[in-house]
């Protein structure tokens, strides 16, 4: 099982797509093993976001990231990392696919409505940023019949 972190952007809560986005994921079968309201610190921020320090865009990503507050989501699954970030579709809105979240919520090049961490590195850093208290431990019935037990889940015969 893999981890990843999701967070839904001050776009996606003030439009009201949050339950909309979260359906998403969770009708794809996968687990929430962390989720909270939260405001984001300039400080948090700037650790989230380290990489794009250099770039023009940076200011303005961690006024919008700062601005409102966002749901941090840590979300379970075989393959969990790619399988997100297929679900939400291109960076940008106007040129994410119909059927991905960015795709059918957004057309903004800035406004993107969520982030999923992009390898197993990011997701590892991201979710101790944001959940440093740590997640909550518990079965997901459901992955009983959203995987094949023996197959993927390693249980005996
Ligand atoms: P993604 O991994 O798809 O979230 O996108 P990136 O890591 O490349 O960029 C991080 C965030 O910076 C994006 F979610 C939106 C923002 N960004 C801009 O605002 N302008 C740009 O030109 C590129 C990225």
């Amino acid at each position: 099982m893999e981890r990843t972190l999701i967070l839904f952007k001050p776009d996606a809560l003030q439009r009201g797509l949050a339950g909309r986005i979260l359906t998403r994921f969770e009708e794809k079968g996968l687990k929430i093993a962390g989720m909270k309201l939260m405001q984001i610190t300039p400080e948090l921020a700037a650790k989230h976001y380290e990489a794009h320090k250099e770039r023009p865009f940076y200011p303005g990503l961690v006024r919008f990231m700062t601005s409102s507050p966002v749901v941090a989501l840590a979300l379970e699954g075989i393959g969990a990392i790619a399988m997100c970030r297929k679900l939400m579709g291109a960076t940008f809105g106007c040129d994410a696919e119909p059927g991905t979240i960015r795709g059918d919520f957004g057309v903004s090049r800035s406004f993107n409505l969520i982030h999923g961490s992009d390898s197993p590195e990011a997701a590892e850093k991201e979710l101790g940023l944001f959940f440093p208290e740590g997640l909550v431990e518990y079965e997901a019935a459901a992955y009983e019949w959203a995987y094949d037990p023996v197959e993927e889940l390693g249980r005996e015969v």
